[in-house]
């Protein structure tokens, strides 16, 4: 039976299983938007593109399969662009479909036109355009393939809009076949042997092809052998934070303990993560590229091992394989650095801990530990870049697999549209977002998009009223000369109210509770915008002794 090409892509995503996608439309695919409308593919529909973008990278993140996006071409593909540069920095799989220009009119420069095989290829790990409708099968085949495989990311897919309307033969579309990496039994064998040589060594978790199963093997291993483990930047899913084996975040403003510990140690463990700028205190954690430490770095991609820093021992496997076959080797009787996985431990109790005073009269400490006591182990929390995050990266003890979305890439406005996607994918669980004034309002009108589909997440705003980071390194850098850092914000709660969602204001630290009770009680999509005083700037440091150096 003959099949426009929008029907063939709509057969092909749900053949890969795919219930959802977001989506702005464009009058560049109504051949797909009308071949949706015959499927049971829910269509998110956004109000931007790069919110939209940034929920099927939640989606990706979360699920491990490609977070799918449908954009026009030109304006809504370079909105969308916000988002593809996350999943990209971010190792998550994501295919982002762009409407695009008729097939005779191309090279024109015609309306909205853009050739996105030159535009994206630094954003993409692959970009592709599918001239004949016939050859959509293998294109999203391939799509869904590159975009899972060895180090996952995103894979551009561009439609010409006369190629979508075709009517044409096609073999009917089955699921791409995900590709595994499993490390071989010498490497095992090699890895149990550095590790029996070992007297300090430590675990550092990251990257993604993570599961459930992968977080509890790993667990378990490290428990076994009283193995220290940090998470990497933005990773902290990866492993209960109240395990006696948490040594802690391995990320932006680390605890001075752990990177003495990691510097020290004689043996490094990079497990699925790559070691970037920010979790590695700007390269300076381990030497480049021959880290003093013995070095045993596990990557799904060859191309990521050996590129910054020279392993003794390189694997290359997907995390979840490498855990799994990690079950042969037996740990020693008493492990000589037992003492010193304690002692991480405990440190990174007391760092987490967080200040009960500060300057202004809400009191970000103290919320924190609220939060802590009066939310699930399952509750997702999302942010997206802002000195205000460092109160959830710090302070907020992650417990369980899948509860954080947040980019590496440190884009401003990921944490509201993550969390509209992450309550559609798991409407039973609470999802909180953490935004500043400045990362809200980048992406904050997909708050209309959580009240259009009834998704009640909880978003806090901590309004400082500056871009707090920036004026941050501006008093370090040029003191008291401030440029370019000062915002003037709306009613965050009446905001909320106007979409229809629920707001609160918060002005004393004992206002946050009730507040956030009724926000839950609402059932609706809400926000609560927490007044703090803008010398509150970090969680031990005011903007004054920043200036001041004090
Ligand atoms: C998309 C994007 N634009 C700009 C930046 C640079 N930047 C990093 S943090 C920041 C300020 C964040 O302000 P806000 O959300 O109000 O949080 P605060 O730091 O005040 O807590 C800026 C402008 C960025 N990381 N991402």
């Amino acid at each position: 039976m003959k099949r426009t090409g929008g029907q063939l892509i709509v057969e092909a995503l749900k053949a890969n299983g795919v219930k959802r996608i977001s989506c702005v439309p464009g009058e560049s695919f109504l051949a797909v938007l009308d071949a949706l409308h015959d499927s049971d593919i829910e269509t998110v529909i956004c109000r931007q593109e790069g919110g939209a973008a940034m929920m099927a990278d939640c989606w990706g993140r979360l699920t491990g399969e490609p977070g799918i996006c449908m954009v026009t071409r030109g304006p809504g593909a370079t909105n969308a662009s916000a988002g593809l540069h996350i999943a990209r920095q971010d190792s998550v799989p994501m295919i982002l479909f762009i409407g695009q220009v008729q097939s005779d009119a191309r090279e024109r420069e015609a309306f909205q036109e853009v050739e996105y095989r030159r535009a994206f290829t630094e954003f993409a790990k692959w970009v592709g355009e599918i001239d004949d409708a016939a050859r959509i099968p293998e294109f999203v085949t391939r799509a869904f393939a590159v975009a899972t495989s060895g180090r996952p990311g995103p894979v551009v897919l561009s439609l010409p809009e006369d190629m979508l309307v075709k009517l044409v033969d096609a073999p009917a579309a089955k699921p791409h076949m995900p590709v595994e990496s499993h490390p071989g039994p010498s490497q095992i064998a090699a890895f149990g042997a550095l590790l029996a040589k070992a007297k300090r060594p430590i675990v550092i978790l990251g990257g993604t092809r993570w599961d459930e199963a992968a977080v509890a093997g790993i667990e378990d291993f490290a428990a076994h052998f009283r193995l220290p483990v940090g998470c990497s930047f933005r990773r902290q899913m990866l492993f209960d934070h109240s395990h006696p084996c948490y040594a802690g975040d391995v990320g932006i403003g680390i605890n001075p303990k752990l990177a003495d510990e990691i510097k020290a140690s004689d043996l490094v463990v990079l497990l699925g993560g790559r070691f970037s700028e920010m979790p590695s205190s700007g390269y300076a954690l381990l030497d480049i590229p021959y880290p003093r430490q013995t070095l045993v770095h596990v990557y799904p991609d060859p191309e990521e091992l050996g590129r910054v820093y020279r392993p003794d021992l390189a694997i290359c496997a997907a995390p979840a394989e490498f855990v799994a076959a990690l079950k042969p080797l037996k740990p020693p009787a008493a492990p000589v650095w037992a003492g010193h996985t304690e002692a991480m431990h405990e440190a990174y109790l007391a760092w987490s801990t967080p200040p009960m005073s500060g300057p202004g009269p809400v009191q970000m400490g103290p919320i924190m530990e609220w939060i802590e006591h009066n939310t699930a182990e399952d509750t997702i929390f999302t942010n997206g870049a802002g000195n205000y995050a460092t109160w959830v990266h710090r302070f907020h003890r992650f417990r369980a697999f899948n509860t954080q979305a947040a980019p590496t890439s440190g884009s401003m406005g990921y944490g509201l549209p993550a969390a509209v996607a992450a309550k559609a994918l798991f409407p039973s669980r609470e999802v909180i977002c953490f935004a500043g004034d400045g990362c809200f309002m980048m992406h904050g009108q997909e708050f209309a998009t959580a009240v259009r589909y009834g998704l009640p997440i909880i978003t806090i705003v901590v309004n400082n009223g500056i871009y707090g980071t920036i004026r941050m390194h501006q008093e370090r850098h040029y003191p008291g000369r401030v440029s370019g850092t000062d915002l003037t914000n709306p009613d965050f709660a009446a905001l909320a109210i106007a979409y229809g969602g629920h707001g609160e204001t918060v002005e004393k630290t004992e206002d946050f509770a009730p507040a956030f009770e009724r926000a839950r009680q609402s059932r609706k999509p809400s926000i609560i915008e927490i007044k703090l005083d803008p010398e509150a700037i970090t969680p031990t440091k005011t903007l004054t002794q920043i200036r001041e150096k004090s």
